[in-house]
């Protein structure tokens, strides 16, 4: 049972983006406010941060090795963003609850990888880069938003055409002329797990390749962590003569893809937690196989723009990346020119935030008056967290800082669940009334009784 969240266009037969129609099905569930934010390209927008970011991390990953592409259109078909890359039919990213579709062939990207397969069979160079906007149903807090930019980068070495065959020495003299760094990293996992993060063993991966590749690939993104913290600390400085530098810390957490195995995460120290910036791994042989070049291997990474913004300007919330306020934007003036102009963020005013909580059970079939049609009641298994993430986002636009479940628990008697949310109202641009906040909040509750057929309790 899926109910499109009050998207009058859900009615209509089609959908138009940027100047392309697209039919629609009962797979549509992309709301008006996401698909306006098509278009924004905040990672190629002159002086934003997104975009500064972007060019600092092209800088770390030149050409002629790797070519850039900026532009490919955010708008993809199911077999580009899923299929192609080896998700499981029954993947949970598939979801209606996660991703934005348009129709059951055609999503806004869920991630930057969607585009891996169409470069590594065009060949065109041995290492690419592509940046852009991609879109996911997700958490409201200060790190998620659900648009936002990943950068991702990939590298190949063709074991027929390295010096005599020996992909190994090859990897490892490319390894050789990268610089080194000395920020101590932890890494406490060994090169692969044969459960928790095998090797690609019958794709034909020896452990000294795939050793190679991982100690190729855990370099660069190092070096380009190390980069965006030593222009941070350099911006830092410059403001406050008094600065006095945190170490930086950085960890390799395992992780898994479809598309890459032995895989990584990297997170970084920031503001009192762990903050994951990037995925990563060695490529599965599978794709290059499809692509039709089974004789290469290599590593892609993806990385989240944002994430690595707010450490670069010390910049507090995500949201504030899509602030048209010149007391944002001024901020960076001139820096896309001259990267030494780079400064931290200076935040203009932190504005008073007002918390309300809201409980609800779930199970009660209503079919609301105003939704007035056959929509089918939401049970206890179809209730998703991301579709009460989707109605305040619907309902307050931007001036939500975060939604957290605080209890939930089940009744002994009635079996029904009850769950409970705080919802921090906050603007970034102007202090909200008591009365502005008291009326989103009936709204919210109101949208959820309609839309979910919740109770209030
Ligand atoms: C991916 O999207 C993989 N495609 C990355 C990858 C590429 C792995 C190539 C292997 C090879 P993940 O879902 O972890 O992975 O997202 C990558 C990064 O995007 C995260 O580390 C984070 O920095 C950022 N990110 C994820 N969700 C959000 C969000 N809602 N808001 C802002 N940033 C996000
Ligand atoms: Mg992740």
């Amino acid at each position: 049972a899926y109910y499109s969240l009050g998207n009058p266009a859900s009615a209509a037969s089609s959908v138009t983006v940027n100047g392309k129609t697209y039919p629609t099905d009962s797979w549509f569930n992309t709301p008006p406010k996401v698909l306006a934010s098509i278009g924004r390209k905040l990672h190629l927008q002159n002086d934003h941060p997104v975009s500064i970011t972007r060019q600092i991390i092209e800088s770390m990953f030149p050409g002629p090795t790797f070519k850039a592409y900026n532009e490919f259109d955010p708008i993809v078909s199911t077999t580009e963003n899923f299929d192609a890359l080896g998700f499981p039919p029954d993947h949970p990213g598939r979801s209606k609850s996660d991703t934005y579709y348009i129709n059951k062939d055609t999503l806004l990207r869920t991630h930057t990888s969607a585009h891996e397969a169409q470069l590594f069979r065009a060949a065109a160079s041995d290492g690419y880069l592509i940046s852009g906007d991609v879109y996911r149903r997700d958490e409201i807090d200060r790190s998620h938003y659900p648009v936002f930019h990943q950068l991702e980068g990939s590298r190949v070495w063709d074991r027929n055409a390295v010096p005599n065959g020996d992909v190994v020495a090859a990897i490892y003299a490319d390894l050789a002329r990268l610089p080194s760094h000395d920020v101590a990293v932890e890494d406490p996992n060994p090169p692969h797990h044969a459960e928790r993060n095998p090797l690609q063993a019958e794709q034909g991966h020896t452990a000294a390749e795939s050793e190679a590749v991982a100690a190729h690939l855990k370099r660069s993104l190092e070096l380009m962590v190390v980069e965006i913290f030593l222009r941070a600390k350099a911006a830092a400085a410059k403001q406050d003569p008094n600065y006095v530098d945190e170490p930086l810390r950085v960890r390799w957490v395992e992780a898994y893809f479809p598309f890459t195995s032995p895989s990584w995460e990297l997170e970084v120290y920031y503001a009192g937690d762990w903050l994951e910036v990037l995925g990563c791994g060695v490529t599965q042989q599978k794709i290059l196989v499809d692509a039709g070049v089974p004789s290469k291997i290599g590593w892609a990474f993806g990385i989240g723009l944002e994430r690595i913004a707010m450490l670069l300007f010390q910049i507090p919330d995500i949201r504030l990346f899509w602030s048209q306020d010149q007391r944002f934007l001024g901020q960076f003036a001139g820096v896309s020119e001259n990267l030494d102009l780079l400064k931290r963020f200076v935040p203009f005013s932190k504005y008073p935030a007002s918390k309300r909580d809201i409980s609800f059970w779930l199970g009660r079939s209503t079919v609301s008056a105003a939704g007035g049609n056959d929509r089918a009641p939401v049970s206890v298994g179809d209730f998703h967290e991301n579709d009460v993430m989707e109605i305040v986002r619907d309902v307050c636009g931007d001036t939500v800082e975060e939604v957290k479940l605080f209890d939930a628990f089940t009744h002994p008697k009635t079996g029904r669940r009850s769950m409970s949310y705080r919802i921090n109202y906050r603007s970034l641009e102007r202090t909200l009334t008591a009365k502005e906040t008291n009326e989103m909040h009936r709204g919210v509750e109101r949208a959820l009784v309609e839309k979910l057929g919740v109770e209030i309790r």
